[in-house]
């Protein structure tokens, strides 16, 4: 049986709780769409995160990677586009490391596009009424640099073993409705159960679009 791997974050930045993991923590052990479901909880921090990445399809060895993370003040659900080799902190992470331009792999493509089928996600989000939209930047924090350390082993990946190919992405999600409410009065957020069904429609849309509307992917130099 095909296995998708799903990924979210431990809190960081001062807040106890990470939307990412409330909504993707539900899907442990699920059947979606026909694959199965095994989710992981990564680390806040620069390299630790992707160790712990690698460490999980190597054991996982998933058909499908999709990370999540909480981007607090976005309005909606994003998928996103594009992840760029570059760390450039605006906070510290949760040891302390604040790299500021530093490449997330040396000598590393400047930047990969996602090779989920974002629009297809975006429509159908949209089509089930959970707002969602493409974002065009996961910033320069942990999670961009999931999203391109993620991109970059897929592509070295999928070079050596053409005849099956791995794909991923990276979805953002809002802060939780009690994150927001600690937050200004007009701070937008999402209940963890949308996040939720979300990621199941994602995780549909995924399996049923080996192609997106419009074909991205791939290393950009
Ligand atoms: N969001 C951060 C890192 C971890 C998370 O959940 C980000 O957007 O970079």
């Amino acid at each position: 049986m095909k296995t998708i791997l799903v990924t979210a974050f431990e809190p960081f930045g001062g807040e106890t709780i990470n939307p990412s993991w409330e909504a993707v923590r539900p899907l442990q052990g699920g059947q979606i769409a026909g694959a199965k479901i095994d989710v992981c909880q990564l680390p806040c921090v620069f390299d630790a995160s992707l160790e712990h990445l690698y460490t999980a399809i190597e054991r996982v060895k998933p058909e499908v990677v999709i990370a999540v993370g909480e981007a607090g003040g976005r309005p909606n659900i994003s998928v996103e586009r594009i992840a760029i080799n570059i760390n450039d902190a605006r906070i510290p992470d949760n040891v302390g490391k604040q790299p500021i331009d530093t490449p997330v792999i040396t000598g590393g493509s400047a930047a990969y596009f996602s090779t989920l089928p974002i629009k297809a996600i975006v429509n159908a989000l949209n089509a089930a009424g959970i707002p969602a939209t493409v974002s065009q930047t996961a910033g320069t924090f942990v999670c961009n640099h999931v999203m391109y350390g993620l991109l970059h082993y897929l592509h070295q990946r999928n070079l050596h073993q053409p005849a099956s190919v791995v794909r991923g992405g990276f979805i953002h999600v809002p802060y939780l409705p009690e994150q927001a409410a600690r937050h200004s009065g007009t701070t937008p957020s999402m209940a963890a159960e949308m996040m939720t069904a979300a990621l199941k429609i994602a995780i549909e849309s995924t399996c049923k679009n080996e192609k997106d509307i419009t074909a991205t992917g791939g290393a950009i130099s």
